[in-house]
């Protein structure tokens, strides 16, 4: 399973989400195969920020991993992010949590992302989608959340009206 983690905490934070996954779903390359709900969440890390709208996606990809994290960071780019302080606002943020099983740590990329297991933002949508599959040491994101105590989520609602 391939799954990548959005967040949004300016602008139309929901429009952020919808926009970035329809993106990502035109991609040459990328099928979106599941999405989750949105999810409320107090920012971890800097907490000086506007609560995020959190949401996960699993895709299936004819892309490498780095090509997926470029189409990523295209996305973001696309929707007017810009970077100016680290773990700060941001109107879309894209990460990918796994790549199947693949482990690769470069400057650009890092798999797993290092902190998803131990992030309630990611692991309260992700769980959705993810079920009785194990993610991280043996436990599936369900447990992980259960576990998990870093900061408030709350479910928002569904990304796409109707769903
Ligand atoms: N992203 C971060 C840092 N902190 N907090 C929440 N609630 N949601 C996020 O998506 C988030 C965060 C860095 O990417
Ligand atoms: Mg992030
Ligand atoms: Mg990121």
């Amino acid at each position: 399973m391939i799954c990548l983690g959005l967040g949004s905490n300016l602008g139309d934070r929901r429009g952020n989400i919808a926009g970035a996954v329809a993106r990502l779903a035109a991609w040459p390359g990328i099928t979106v195969e599941k999405v989750s709900s949105l999810y409320e969440t107090a920012p971890v890390g800097y907490t000086d920020q506007p609560d995020f709208l959190n949401a996960a996606v699993c895709v299936t990809t004819t892309l490498t991993p780095q090509e997926l994290l470029a189409a990523c960071l295209a996305v973001e780019r696309a929707l007017g992010r810009e970077r100016k302080v680290r773990w700060g606002p941001r109107t879309v943020d894209i990460d990918v949590l796994f790549y199947e099983d693949v482990v690769l740590a470069t400057d650009e990329l890092t798999l797993p992302h290092p902190r998803f297991h131990e992030r309630c933002f990611v692991l309260a949508p992700l769980a959705e989608l993810t079920g009785d599959m194990p993610v991280y040491g043996g436990k599936t994101a369900g447990e992980l959340a259960a576990a998990c105590d870093d900061g408030t989520v709350r479910l928002y609602g569904r990304l796409f009206e109707g769903d």
